[in-house]
């Protein structure tokens, strides 16, 4: 089964280093004991200017004049030899699609930031890893936070046994340049997320699996300690969600705190509630409701509890319509959407298909079966956006054109010269 798969990025203390008041991410290996050991102090730190949750890693190369050479600012899930070389990694055995996160980026010069991923699988013939992927991008000056994706390329048909990520300061770390500052934030390796729809998904578990808060028994839960954690939940359809119940762990003795955010393409959020505190005095489903929102996506992002920072759920249940998305389907016209047009031509369309919106939306496209078969994201207002589908049979399709304030389909029929 395909799933995505979090890399864990929680930020907390692990304690001083030489004398240094620095935080490592945990899970993380970084540069900091290669810095601070050669007094250029720490090149890892935690930021609180984060893209979610608390906090950020920040990166930032640092001159070592005892090296006479600027050392990067390096956090990597292998080991860290001498602040440049890495090896090892972490369990880990998805055939992921890439590597997805956050950075902002102020660079020095021209120096860019470094993003590499490796997935390996022990070879025990030659006792030597084989690469089963591989990706490796480079981001210039990003002055707001900014996605990225590593693609990865497949050399086998394999699956993983670990992934090694490198994220520097320096694309080049034996060249860094000093002065360069990359933040870092919310690294997710997932699947195919265009397509791919898991039920529940969480930021980390403590062996209480996100899985338990579906299984309609209060007696088991999903478990994670830390301000930020969330847990995840995705529709089959689109639907307009107006609430979410939660049985919480302890629900009797301490009260929960916790925000809603939805999203229809889980790349951009909405807060929908934040700040959400439970009752205290129950071990039931309890209703939190707030305004009615199109997603396809929610997210519970957990602010722990009123005497610790464990977010434990033991049910959850989202409350929303069904399926409202549809019902547009059969019309054959243009839409205005709010004000502003939504224009797909030419109909009947061979090659190419032209589709104007009047808002960011997500640009969806469906077969007879209901398929999907096409999916944009990121669709920019007011640009004529052309979709590709010489790819498809000849037959009747579903164009749904979505952001989360409408959602409008049309349909179109592709022909075949
Ligand atoms: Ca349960």
């Amino acid at each position: 089964m395909k799933r995505n798969y979090f890399l864990l990025l929680p930020f907390l203390i692990l304690g001083p280093l030489f004398g240094q008041a620095y935080e490592n991410p945990i899970n993380w290996y970084t540069s900091n004991s290669y810095s601070t050991y050669n007094s250029a102090g720490a090149t890892v730190s935690k930021s609180t200017d984060a893209k979610g949750g608390l906090f950020a890693a920040r990166l930032e190369g640092k001159n070592a004049a005892l090296l006479g050479k600027t050392i990067p600012g390096v956090i990597t899930t292998g080991i860290l030899k001498g602040g440049i070389n890495v090896s090892g990694g972490q369990l880990y055995t998805i055939r992921s699609q890439k590597l997805t996160g956050y950075y902002k980026y102020s660079p020095q010069g021209a120096d860019m930031a470094g993003f590499e991923v490796l997935l390996t699988k022990w070879n025990p013939t030659t006792l030597k890893r084989d690469t089963i992927a591989y990706g490796n991008v480079s981001k210039g000056a990003a002055a707001g936070y900014t996605a990225f994706n590593v693609p990865l390329t497949y050399k086998t048909t394999d699956a993983p046994d670990s992934q090694l990520v490198v994220i520097s300061s320096s694309a080049d770390r034996l060249n860094a340049i000093a002065g360069s500052v990359l933040l870092i934030d919310g690294l997710l390796f997932i699947g195919d997320a265009n397509t791919e729809c898991v039920p529940v998904l969480a930021s980390s578990n403590d062996g209480n699996l996100p899985e338990n808060v579906l299984d309609n028994n209060l007696q088991t839960r999903w478990s994670a300690k830390g301000d930020g954690q969330w847990i995840e939940f995705c529709l089959e359809t689109e639907n307009e969600v107006d609430g979410v119940e939660i049985a919480f762990h302890s629900g009797k003795i301490r009260k929960s705190i916790f925000d809603v955010l939805t999203s229809l393409d889980r790349v951009t959020w909405t807060n929908v509630a934040l700040g959400l505190t439970s009752c205290g005095t129950s071990n039931d489903l309890e209703k939190f409701s707030f305004n009615k929102i199109m997603a396809k996506y929610v997210r519970i992002v957990g602010h722990g509890n009123s005497l610790n920072l464990w977010n434990s759920y033991c049910e959850v249940k989202l409350s929303y319509d069904t399926a409202p998305a549809e019902k547009n389907i059969t019309s054959n016209n243009n839409y205005n959407v709010g004000s502003k047009i939504f224009d797909v031509y030419p109909n009947p369309a061979n090659d190419i298909l032209y589709i104007t919106v009047g808002e960011n939306s997500i640009i969806q496209i469906f077969n007879i079966n209901g398929s999907q078969v096409v999916y944009q994201s990121n669709v920019e207002e007011n640009q004529i956006h052309s979709v590709d589908v010489k790819g498809l049979t000849a037959g009747i399709y579903l164009v749904k054109v979505s952001n989360n304030k409408f959602i409008k389909t049309q349909k179109v029929v592709i022909n075949k010269p």
